[in-house]
């Protein structure tokens, strides 16, 4: 039968045939695990081990660090590269020893039984090498494959472990944009048993550097906005981050925005455009910092909506240029 249409009853199934066996059970993750690795392998280990299996979660070779600090967070713990002294080891949200780093080598060693719990595209080699081989590659996450067969062998989580699951699904989805239709009602069951979604999400948060934050704080207050035609032109001044503070004037209302500095005599530009921009006013960032580049002997380019220049001379000049061309460029409709 093909992966994607077999019953999710199947994988009950052979997890409930290990707890009769009293197979002795390492469940396995990728290197340098993501969150959905390190949340499917502690879970499914933890529900293995509340029915009776001699059970343990690890990662091959690493954990990321959003993956230790949820782990921290909970008071949990994950194995790396454990010794392979078992009769099991179950592979999650893993399709093949690559996935696995250097540990691989390993685990293809590895003389006992072999399971792969998967839902990234299926790899040859391990259906061949597994005793039990199950992949759902339209699951956009194995925290959700995993949800879903606990719940088929009527088990229930801890809101810790419904936690653990969501913060899996929100990090594979990228925050549920590439979620199926079927998240969301994973999703609710995961809060109904307790997941708390906020504090997911605020650990989910990467945290930034609180330099460039100050910096596009500054480029804001530093901001001077003028109309050109019907076009918003917002200028400013910063000697960091030009770019990304240009992408963020934008983001907050400009249709173009133009950030630079000088440093003694060194001139740098950066500029950003909204497309409808571009589109309107025919106006190629590009191009635009190319020509202005030359008029202070430097050198400039980019796309139609991203650009830099840098050259040589006063910052002044080039601002009063700069607001030159562009009222010479965006002349009014006739
Ligand atoms: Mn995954």
């Amino acid at each position: 039968m093909a992966q994607a249409s077999r019953p999710i009853k199947e994988a009950a199934d052979f997890l409930e045939k290990i707890v009769s066996r009293k197979d002795r059970t390492l469940v396995l993750c990728h290197h340098n695990s993501d969150l959905d690795a390190v949340a499917s392998a502690t879970v499914l280990s933890e529900t293995l081990k509340g029915m009776g299996v001699d059970c343990r979660a690890a990662a091959a070779e690493s954990v990321s660090t959003l993956g230790k600090t949820i782990l921290h967070f909970f008071g949990k713990e994950i194995e790396v590269d454990p010794p392979l002294d078992f009769d099991l080891v179950i592979l999650v949200d893993t399709s093949g020893y690559g996935h696995l780093g250097d540990f691989g080598a390993q685990v293809r060693e590895f003389p006992g039984k072999l399971a792969v719990i998967d839902h990234h595209r299926p790899v040859e080699e391990m259906q061949k090498a597994a005793e039990f081989y199950f992949v759902k590659e339209d699951y956009s996450s194995e925290s959700e494959l995993i949800f879903k067969i606990i719940s088929e062998m009527g088990g229930t989580l801890s809101p810790e472990q419904a936690s653990l699951l969501l913060s899996g699904i929100i990090s594979d989805t990228a925050h549920f944009r590439l979620a199926r239709p079927e998240t969301f009602g994973i999703l609710a069951s995961l809060i109904e048993a307790g997941a708390d979604y906020r504090k997911m999400i605020e650990i989910l948060k990467t945290p930034e550097d609180p330099s460039r934050r100050i910096a596009m704080l500054k480029a804001a207050s530093r901001s001077e906005t003028t109309r050109l035609e019907d076009q918003i032109i917002v200028f400013s001044e910063l000697g960091s981050f030009e770019g990304d503070a240009a992408s963020m004037l934008v983001r907050i209302g400009a249709d173009a925005a133009f950030v630079g500095c000088e440093d003694k005599g060194d001139l740098r530009l950066s500029g950003r455009a909204r497309s409808e921009f571009v589109e309107k006013t025919g106006l190629h960032m590009g191009k635009f910092m190319e020509e202005l580049s030359k008029t202070f002997n430097g050198s400039g380019g980019g796309h139609p909506s991203a650009a830099s220049m840098n050259g040589k001379g006063k910052f002044k000049d080039m601002k009063k240029h700069l607001f030159k061309q562009l009222q010479q460029k965006i002349k009014p409709k006739t």
